[in-house]
Order: structure tokens, then sequence, then C-alpha cells
């Protein structure tokens, strides 16, 4: 008889990000134990970074959604209900609104975030079963534009390069993307690739002096959204120096006169102007580019604009140009973002894609799929697209929507109007692995997805490489497969509509099968692979056809593309004015974007204190001359405003902006904080070509409020679900957790006023603190502490009035340490610490638990980074944070004058 040995080890995927590091997944029966980075996956050779190292410590069945849940009357609270009762109510429900409204009046919003199988079924049972092609994605708010510019000037939607360029580039252009934050083992890979060749250029091109941007040779420090005008530029400058590759551009590509024509006007000096940059830099970074071989790497920041296919192309127009493609270390290489983006498009899970890359308005495409599912024929009418299909939601044109693995309420533009849609509409599905998100308290159906750990099929990653995901666990309670639920609604479905079940698969191979055969004789062919091979030879690389026994690594070596002529179009376009411009109104920049630390909608990431640390709370980032401008201080508390919503926070003074710009990260949503979180300011105008909204850019004000009624509240362990209700009863506040070992909740906020004594009761019932052991009430002062001292340990501590003690007082509980000192203190109304307690100051090193204050202390005493790492630790597990001690040390250095 076989022995099992535990803990049992699996080889999966990590769910995060489009770099796709392969991971082993440690597990007893039930429970994943730990996890680390497989040394055999190419993407990642066994590094993981700071997210993906910590993936174990977000998977606790007790933080899942265990059960479905079902609200009848909208008034009414979601009840459990057993999975049949809910298919079977889901299949009337969706079959009456198609039986009188016809099938266009549903909709399924899925995820980049699905299996490649899971998105298979999902299409087909919209485009196929239902006749409907209202299927979209987040990726919709991620990709699309990167799509549309490669279908525009490559012919298909193919990243032509891979991660192994980034060693054999003499230059590495990155524009609006924060590699070192988003695509960390990306960056890693970068770091190696300057090591090993020092001559290695690195360009950025990022409005904010981002940790990815400081470790540049070259930053360009664009104004926002105005990357068209640069890449223009650069693209006269090397026409005008003879830097263009004239032979590749006679051989393989087709209108250039027409680009040639739009740089034209676009002079270094015009560019200048408008991009807020040296000419100078702009010739030097059209050399550098030119010389190659070069390596683009791009992401939201040229995607999430409403000119991304613009911004997209152009820059696919300089490597044309050059000829910088095709060949070892050239390449424009579009980060993916989400851990499946690529599958999703692969199996063409979009309003205006179907499977195999086909395109749905090409009728010989709907055509071949139909032939493929044996359905008469693939509906004509272009389904809505992400933001489209949330407005019909609005206007009642769309009465119910399914929504797969994504949080709309908290990721889509116009925070406000989503939540509007939402309520409308006649009737939410949400499949969820996790209860706690904005969009829940919409829903009226709620079912329990599995997750990463228990999931199983395939993922592609950016560099066109599928790896298999598998499970290492059970689902937890009564959580079920995405593609599963998908397809036993379906088959629900199919009965109610008297149409032939599409959808039984027994297991996820089948439906790899079967979307494998849809790519036959595609731009993506993978007739040649099986899940038998990804066990066998590992992970591979699209094309694999059937003809090949590996996958390719490259395209476009010969030169030939997969356009009607065969040769790649350039693009021509020229420079627009951001969707929504600043006036004396509204007269800042706001940009949003990713923290190294924490996933979207902090579903999954806000589940550890570890995630916290880097920075635990959502901060407003500005110059120091806009807050000068405006008397604030750093941590004062802001409103910040735009044309339809406002958010109190923080504000925070950073080198990395520029004046006239601030930057919100995207994280913190309303389960995080009071408010809806970035989004609650966004329009999101969207790209004509991609339809995908403008998420980085809105105008907005910013002004002092002042809130001198603060609190903050410290409890052991896990009790963000108690103390979520009270946030919105304060005009500022937020909750999150810190510690490693011990971990604690945090509460914070503030008020024009004193709060009323019942609202207090309750946040001390939710703090643990009803019966506090010790109490201090100076109603003069207006400073009051509760504190529940429990063996010697402090438990959970309530301060108002006098906040000052907060950094330490976390500190003493997250070391779990002999409080006793602090009694004589919290009878008193003094905030200095008792002698040797301590604020230790935000984490940078997460795996090896240093902060910045003993970096910075180490620091003075002489030496950089190595010293660092030899006597703090600091920088030598995953990585994650070596660009920022590089950082610290280098203005140390600065500071000390040596
Ligand atoms: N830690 C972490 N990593 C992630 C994610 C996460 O949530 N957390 N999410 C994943 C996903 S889905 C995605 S899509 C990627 C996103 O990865 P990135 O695109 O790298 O991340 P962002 O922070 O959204 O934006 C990148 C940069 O664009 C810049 N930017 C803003 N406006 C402009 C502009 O007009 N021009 C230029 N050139 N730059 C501009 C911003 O200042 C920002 O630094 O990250 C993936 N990785
Ligand atoms: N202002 C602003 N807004 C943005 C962006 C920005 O930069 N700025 N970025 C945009 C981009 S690029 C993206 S990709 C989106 C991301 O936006 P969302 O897709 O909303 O982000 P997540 O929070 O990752 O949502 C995934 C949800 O699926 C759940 N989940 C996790 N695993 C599973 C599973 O296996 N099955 C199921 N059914 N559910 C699961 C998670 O708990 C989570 O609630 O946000 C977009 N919105
Ligand atoms: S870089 Fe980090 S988040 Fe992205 S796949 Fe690798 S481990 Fe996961
Ligand atoms: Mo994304």
């Amino acid at each position: 008889m076989n022995k099992q040995s535990w803990p049992r080890e699996t080889r999966s995927t990590c769910c995060y990000c489009g770099v796709g590091c392969g991971v082993i997944i440690e597990s007893d029966v039930e429970h994943i134990s730990g996890v680390r980075g497989d040394p055999a996956h190419p993407a990642n050779f066994g590094k993981l970074c700071s997210k993906g190292s910590t993936l174990h410590l977000t998977a606790r069945p007790e933080q899942r959604l265990l059960q479905p849940e079902l609200r009848i009357g909208r008034a009414d609270p979601r009840l459990p209900v057993d999975w049949d009762s809910a298919l079977d109510h889901a299949a009337e429900r969706f079959a009456d609104i198609i039986a009188t409204h016809g099938p266009d009046a549903v909709a399924f919003y899925i995820s980049g975030q699905l299996l490649t199988e899971d998105y298979y079924v999902f299409n087909k049972l919209a485009k196929g079963l239902i006749g409907t092609n209202n299927v979209d994605s987040n990726s919709r708010l991620c990709m699309s534009s990167a799509v549309s510019a490669y279908k525009l000037t490559l012919g298909a939607d193919a990243p032509p390069g891979c991660y192994d360029d980034i060693a054999h580039a003499g230059c590495v252009f990155i524009a609006g993307s924060n590699t070192a934050f988003a695509h960390p083992i990306l960056f890693r890979r970068i770091e190696d690739a300057r090591k090993a060749n020092p001559k290695q250029k690195l360009i950025v091109v990022d409005p904010r002096r981002t940790d990815t941007a400081q470790a540049a040779d070259l930053h360009l420090a664009i104004q926002p959204g105005s990357d068209v005008m640069l890449f223009n530029a650069m693209l006269h400058v090397m026409i005008w120096e003879g830097w263009c590759d004239e032979a590749y551009i006679a051989a393989h590509t087709e209108n250039f006169a027409a680009v040639r024509q739009a740089v034209q006007a676009a002079t270094p000096q015009v560019a200048a102007e408008r991009c807020g940059i040296s000419v100078a830099d702009i010739v030097q970074a059209a050399r550098w580019f030119a010389s190659g071989p070069t390596l683009s790497l791009y992401c939201q920041g040229l995607n999430q604009s409403a000119h991304g296919t613009d911004k997209n192309a152009t820059l696919i127009n300089l490597h044309l140009a050059t000829g910088q493609i095709g060949k070892p270390g050239a390449a424009p290489l579009s980060l993916t973002g989400q851990p499946n983006a690529m599958g999703g498009r692969e199996v063409g899970g979009m309003a205006n894609l179907l499977s195999g890359h086909r395109d749905l308005a090409n009728p010989q495409h709907r055509a071949e799929v139909a032939a493929l599912w044996s359905v008469p024929s693939i509906p004509e009418r272009p389904g809505k697209t992400a933001v489209e299909l949330f407005d019909a939601l609005h206007c009642g044109e769309i009465k119910a929507v399914w929504i797969a693995c994504t949080n709309p309420a908290h990721s889509l533009p116009d925070a406000q109007k989503v939540r509007e849609a939402l309520a409308h509409a006649e009737f939410v599905v949400v499949q969820e692995a996790f209860r706690d998100t904005d969009t829940v308290p919409f829903v009226d159906l709620l079912l329990p997805a599995s997750t990463w750990g228990e999931k199983d099929g395939t993922v592609t990653n950016s560099e066109r490489r599928i790896s298999r995901v598998r499970a290492a666990v059970p689902p937890p309670g009564e959580a079920r497969h995405d593609w599963q639920i998908a397809a036993e609604f379906g088959q629900r479905l199919a009965q109610r509509l008297g149409k032939s079940a599409l959808l039984g698969y027994p297991d996820t191979e089948t439906i790899f099968n079967e979307h494998r055969a849809s790519t036959a004789k595609r731009d993506l062919d993978i007739s040649g692979l099986s899940y038998a091979l990804l066990e066998e030879a590992g992970p591979q690389q699209w094309p694999l056809p059937a003809s090949a026994n590996a996958g390719t690594a490259r395209l476009y070596a010969d030169g030939r593309y997969p356009t009607p002529s065969g040769k790649a179009r350039f693009h021509a376009a020229t420079d627009l004015p951001l969707a929504e411009d600043t006036d004396a109104r509204y007269p800042l920049h706001l940009n949003t974007g990713r923290l190294r630390d924490q996933w979207h909608g902090m579903s999954r990431t806000g589940k550890t204190g570890r995630l916290f640390s880097h920075v635990d709370e959502p901060l407003l980032s500005m110059h120091t001359a806009d807050m000068a401008e405006r008397q604030l201080a750093n941590g004062d508390i802001i409103e910040v405003t735009s044309r339809r919503g406002a958010l109190v926070l923080r504000v925070s003074t950073s080198t990395e902006m520029s004046t006239g710009q601030a930057f919100l990260p995207m994280h913190w949503g309303e389960q995080f904080m009071r408010g809806l979180g970035a989004n609650a300011l966004i329009e999101g105008a969207t790209d004509p070509h991609s339809k995908q909204p403008e998420l980085k850019h809105a105008a907005v004000q910013v002004s002092k409020l002042e809130l001198p009624w603060q609190v903050i509240g410290m409890v052991c362990g896990d009790t963000l679900a108690r103390l979520r209700p009270l946030l919105p009863h304060f005009r500022y506040a937020n909750v999150g957790l810190y510690g490693r070992e011990h971990e604690l909740s945090v509460f914070r906020a503030a008020h024009e006023t004193a709060v009323d004594a019942t609202l207090l009761a309750e946040l001390d019932v939710a703090l643990n603190l009803d019966a506090a052991t010790m109490s201090y009430h100076d109603a003069k002062r207006g400073i009051s502490k509760k504190a529940r001292i429990e063996h010697g340990k402090l438990r959970a501590v309530r301060l108002t009035g006098e906040t000052l003690a907060r950094d330490w007082l976390k500190e003493l509980m997250a070391s779990d340490a002999d409080a006793t000192a602090l009694r004589p203190w919290l009878l008193a109304p003094v905030s200095a610490p008792p002698a040797g307690q301590h604020a230790r100051g935000r984490i940078v090193c997460n795996c090896l638990d240093v902060s910045e204050n003993e970096i910075n202390t180490q620091l003075a005493q002489g030496g950089g980074l190595p010293v660092l790492q030899e006597k703090l630790r600091c920088g030598t597990q995953c990585g994650s944070c070596l660009p920022e001690l590089k950082r610290l040390a280098a203005s140390n250095f600065k500071r000390s004058g040596a």
C-alpha cells in the first residue's frame, strides 16, 4: 500500500499576477500549510515575491464563503440554500427573463483570474447555449488596449517576446508599468540582467518616480497621458537621425508613409514642452531604443487610457521602425496583469471575440465556432463591453447579470453608478471565494467557488506560457469549481429553454481538449499540447502545433505577420488630451494604481497582517509644494473631490510625485475604509477601439478637513467582520490587520465632533472591550483610554482624544510582550511610551520582518545594501524590497554627503 507522506507537495501556479510563477504547495489532508517557489518553473526558477510567498496565509477555510445563499425579495436577508435549489432558482429566473425580453437581457461578467477551462465554459454558455454575446471580463479594464493594438499592428493578439529576452536586451524600455511592485519576479530578472550586463540600459516612462523608475538609467517623468507624443517624438528623432531600419520597414511593414507624416509635427521641442521632459532625454531615449536589442515592457500606464490603443500601437511603431522585433532581446512585450488574462483572450472570453482568437464580427469565424459547438449559429450582434454592460444594467436594458471572480462594485469606474446599476438589476448572481467584497451586498444569489489550491486547470502567462494549476486540497464547505457551477447552471437552463445541453463535461481535461481543437490552424495553435505533455515536459509556450514537440519562445523571427498582406502595419496616431482634464476647480491629476503587497480589492491579501505592514492605510500621495499650497502637513486628513465623488483620507508627502499630481492606491474599498475607494472619483471614459476605461486619470481637488476627534482601536485576532459595520459612521475611517505570529485588527477613525456614547459602546463591543479590565477617562481634556490585559498581555485597547500611542502599542500587541509596565500609563493622560516601548515604523522587508527605522539606523552607521543584507538580512529572501532598500541606501548616501 502506498504510504502518504505529509506534508504532501503539489505543483501549481501562483494565482496573483501575470508573471505566472510556479509554486509548490505544501498541505496535509485538508489544509494548505506552506508554499515555495518551484525551481523547475521557467517563469520564476524557484523565486516568489512577497505576495506569492504568503499565499498559504490567505488560504484559511474559516475565511471562506462556504454555502450558497439566496434572497427572494430585495429587502430580505440572504439565507443559506442547497445547491440544487440555488441552481434551479437561477435557471428559472434566467429562463423567464430570456423568454420575456430575449437573450440579450442577460449578461455574464467574468474575470482574468478564472482558469482557461472556466472561461471556456462561460463563453460557450453565453454565446453557444443562450445565444447572447453579452459576456465580457474584467480584462476589459486591464488588457483590451494591448489586444486591439497588437491586432491592429501585428495582425494577431500575440505578445511576440518572452522573459528570456530580458537577459538578451541591450535596452529595456518600460512604459506605464511599475514592474518592481506589480511584476516583481520579472523585476528580479531585470536586476540580474543588469548585473550580468552592466551596459544594458533601463528606460522608464512614468509620471511617478516609482521604485521601478528610480532603478532606471533614464526616467522620463512625462505628464499624464502624453505617451503618444513621446513615442511619436522618438520616432521623429529616429527618422531624422537615420536610426530606422529601412530594410526592415521595406520588407516587412506597410503604412510607414502615413506614420512619417503623423510624427512630422512631433519635434523633440514640441514633445519636451507637452511631456514636461528635456529634449536631450527624448533624443537619448531614441538613441538607446534604436541601438537595441530593445525589449519594451508595458502595462496599465498605457492600457488604462481613453487613447490606450494609440499608446500601445505608437510604441509598437518604434519596434517596427527599428526592426526591434522577432530576435532575441527585441520585442514589444505587453505585461499581462491577471494570472490568466491571456487564457481568457485565447478562448475569446470577451464581448467581441470568439474561441481561438476569432473575431465575432467575422461571419466565417462565427460559422467555424458554431460548427465546433454543434449549434445552428453564433449571434451576430456584438455583446456589451464591461462599462457598457453596467450602463445597460443601469438603464434596464440588461435585467440579470452573472458575475464570477471579479468585484465590479470596487473595480469599475464611477463606483456610485455601478452600485446603482447593481441595485436596479432584477437578478444578480455572484460566484465568489470570499464573502467580504463590495459587490456581495448587492447579490441575490451568492455561490461559493473553490479557489487557488483547490482548483484544477490551466493558465497562460505574459509570455504565452501555459502552466497547470493543480488542487492540493478539496474545496472547503460546499464550494464548487467555477466551470462546474457554470456547466451545471447551463444544463438546467438548457432544459428550460428546450435546447440541447452543451456543457456536460466530466473534468477540466475534456474542456481543455475541446479548447485545443478550436485553436487548430489559428495563430495560437496548441494542437500538439495536452495535459500529459504539460505533466511530462512542464509549462509550454504557444503556438505548439501538432507537428511540434515543444512550444515557441519568440514570434515573427521570419518577419512574416498574420495580416492579409503578411506585413506588419504601422498605426498613425497623434497626441490627444486626457479624457478628463484639470481646470481651476479640479486642478490636480489623480493617478491610481498598485502597491507592492496588496492585490486589487484585498479579498485575499487583506486576510493576513503581514501584507499590511508595508503600507497600512489608504494614503493620498502628493508633492510637498502642492501640500504647502494647501497648508497640508504629512498625515493630515484631507478630502479629495472629483466631478463625481469624494473621499476622506490621510495625505502623505512623496518624493515620487511631480507637482500637479496625486496618487491613490486602487486597493481600499468599502470593506476596508469609509467610502467607495479610488473609483468613486474616476469617470472612466473609454478608448474607441478597445473600450478600455481611463482608470488612471481623474481631475481632482484636495482640501484640508478638520476632524479633531480621533479614535484608534486594536484587538488581537482578525475581527474585521465585526469592525466593518462601524466604518460608515465616521467621516474618516479604515480597518486593517497587523502582525505576524500574533495578528491584530486595527481600526482608525476621525470625526468633526465626539461621536455619541452608543456608537462608542458598539466600537468597544467589536474590540472585545465591553468587559475592559482598565479604563481612564479625562472629560476635561476629552481623553479616554480603555484596555483589556489578560495574563499580563495587552489584548485590546481603544484610545480617543489622544492617539499618539498607537504605533508603539501596536508593536507591543504584535510582539505579545508583557504589558505589566503599561498599567501606570493606562491610568494617566500621558502619551509618551513607558521605557522600552517603541514604534518600529513601516516594515520594508516582509520576509525577514525588518522595518524602515531599523534600516535607517543601520545605514546611519555606514555601508549600503550589502551591509544591510549582512547585518539585518533584509532583502535576502524574496527580494521584493530590494528596489526600496537600494533607494533608502542611496538617499542615505546623499544625506550623509558621501
Ligand atoms: N502588487 C500587485 N501586483 C499586481 C496587481 C496588484 O493588484 N497588486 N495587479 C495585477 C494586475 S491585474 C495588473 S493589470 C498589473 C498592473 O501593473 P502596472 O500597470 O505596472 O501597475 P499600476 O500601478 O496599475 O500602473 C503602472 C504605472 O502607470 C503609471 N501611469 C499612470 N498614468 C500614466 C501615463 O499616462 N503614462 C505612463 N507612461 N504611465 C502612467 C502609474 O504612475 C503607475 O506607476 O499588476 C498586476 N500585479
Ligand atoms: N481606479 C482603478 N481601478 C482599477 C484599476 C486601476 O489601476 N485603477 N485596475 C483595473 C484592473 S487592471 C483590474 S485587473 C481590475 C481588477 O478588479 P477585480 O477583478 O474586481 O479585482 P479582484 O479584487 O481581484 O476581484 C476578484 C474577485 O474574485 C474572488 N476570487 C478569487 N479567487 C476566486 C476563484 O477562484 N473563483 C471565484 N469565483 N472568485 C474568486 C476574489 O475574492 C475577488 O473578490 O481592477 C481594475 N480597476
Ligand atoms: S511575481 Fe509574485 S504575484 Fe506574480 S506570479 Fe510571481 S509570485 Fe505570484
Ligand atoms: Mo489588471
